[in-house]
């Protein structure tokens, strides 16, 4: 049955719905300010206060939530991400504006160090009601990605928002971990959770929800259902939700992706374009030998399951193969910067040094390697709206990167929408800042 509530929150005006359109080419084109350093605050003290606040859906619903604000601005979805180094010590104080007693857990950090806690025996030191303060002291002796949550009444406060990423850089510049195994070009923070709003409109009105009804309606990266994902950070009509989920590249370079489960539902995270390859799992690397072999131990794959609390490193790299033409535009001779096979004059796979037109692929490369169009631009040749300055100006090759639960794929039931968004590969030498 439909409530008042559902048609309320379903409700999105022909205006709005253009207006979205309009700014998605908007978000396209403003994509070269994405970053490709994850976004957060960085520092060892940190001041997070749990309040009220409202975001913002890819369908124009606004909901009521609950998240953790940095240094009095607004509450956030996800909560500010936090990077710190490899041995910082790292202090957070938490003051509750909330009328009921919040906390923050810090999973895979040891002896977090609680003061002026008021723990009703939940998980971790309180922050009373209406007012109350709770430092955590620890130090992040484990590179890699995490995320911190609350631990106090966790069915509910999870629900409403009070979640976000912790990530602890090591002793060297670009890599995830202290192996240069895990060097990268770009990295992303793709951080999953899933929401059911009536849940929100009981809480925002004063009533008791139903937790044991939960049904997720709304499925964000990043704090963002599609298409506000494609947005660039900080936007500031989603002053609640300022991390975008848009992710660059270039051929051939190494795509760190950080990936945190921290809903309460399973995610499938799906790259297309090429596999991803783990390389670690809960902040901890996949190595064989510690220390010694880097890490190895990682398994290449195209979906990612991310169970709830879980985090994942997987690097992405896209080369270009199969293209049926050098999309590095080499000339004859040149040095090939591809994959083995790709520069293998003996291999089915060699693209190296082919110029442009091409024969075309075969039928299965089109089908799942690139996107071809007769040119090597996607899109048509044609004459567009006056005053467009040309789509995807800088020849890049988009891949949707998405949930493979089809139903997450959609912002209440309306596709497309929830967790989406788009890799792009841009052509060598577009610079991303
Ligand atoms: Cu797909």
């Amino acid at each position: 049955m439909k409530t008042a509530t559902d048609t309320a929150l379903r409700h999105v005006s022909a205006l709005r719905r253009i207006g979205i359109s309009i700014l998605m080419l908007a978000g396209l084109l403003i994509g070269g300010t994405a970053q490709a350093v994850i976004t957060g605050t960085t520092g060892v003290n940190f001041n997070l206060t749990a309040k009220e606040g409202y975001v913002s859906m890819g369908d124009g619903a606004t909901i009521y939530m609950w998240g953790y604000a940095l240094n009095g601005g607004p509450a956030q979805l996800p909560g500010p991400t936090l990077i710190v180094n490899e041995g910082d010590v790292v202090t957070v104080t938490l003051t509750n504006d909330l009328a009921e007693a919040v906390s923050i857990t810090f999973p895979g950090q040891a002896d977090v160090v609680t003061t002026g806690a008021d723990s009703q025996g939940y998980l971790a030191g309180e922050a009373a009601a209406s007012g109350g303060e709770v430092t955590y002291t620890f130090t992040a002796s484990n590179p890699g990605t995490y995320q911190y949550h609350s631990g106090s009444n966790v069915a509910l406060q999870i629900e409403m928002g009070l979640a976000g990423a912790l990530v602890v850089r090591p002793n060297a510049m670009n890599q995830a971990y202290d192996s240069p195994s895990t060097a990268f070009h770009q990295e992303y923070l793709f951080f999953l959770q899933e929401m059911d709003p009536h849940i929100h409109t009981a809480v925002e009105a004063g009533e008791t929800p139903d937790l044991t009804n939960r049904q997720a309606q709304y499925w964000m990266i990043n704090g963002r259902s599609g298409p506000d994902t494609f947005f660039a950070d900080g936007v500031p009509w989603l002053p609640n939700q300022p991390y975008g989920a848009m992710a660059r590249t270039h051929p051939n370079e190494k795509v760190l992706m950080r990936v945190v489960g921290a809903g309460l539902d399973l995610h499938p995270f799906h790259t297309h374009g090429q596999n991803f390859r783990v390389i670690a799992r809960d902040g901890r690397m996949r190595e064989t030998i510690p220390g010694l072999s880097g890490a190895d131990a990682g398994i290449s794959d195209f979906t990612l399951t991310v169970a709830p609390g879980q985090t994942y490193d997987a690097i992405w790299s896209w080369e270009g193969k199969n293209l049926g033409w050098d999309i590095f535009g080499h000339a004859p001779g040149d040095p090939c910067e591809a994959s083995a096979e790709e520069c293998d004059p003996a291999s089915p796979y060699y693209d190296h040094g082919k110029p442009i037109p091409v024969t075309l692929p075969e039928q299965q490369f089109l089908t799942f390697g690139g996107f071809w169009s007769g040119s090597p631009f996607l899109g048509q040749e044609g004459a567009l709206p006056p005053g467009e300055g040309g789509l995807n100006l800088d020849g890049g090759f988009f891949y949707m990167w998405h949930s493979h639960a089809e139903e997450e794929l959609c912002n209440y039931d309306i596709f497309p929408g929830g967790m989406m968004t788009m890799m792009i590969v841009e052509a060598p030498g577009v610079p991303i800042p």
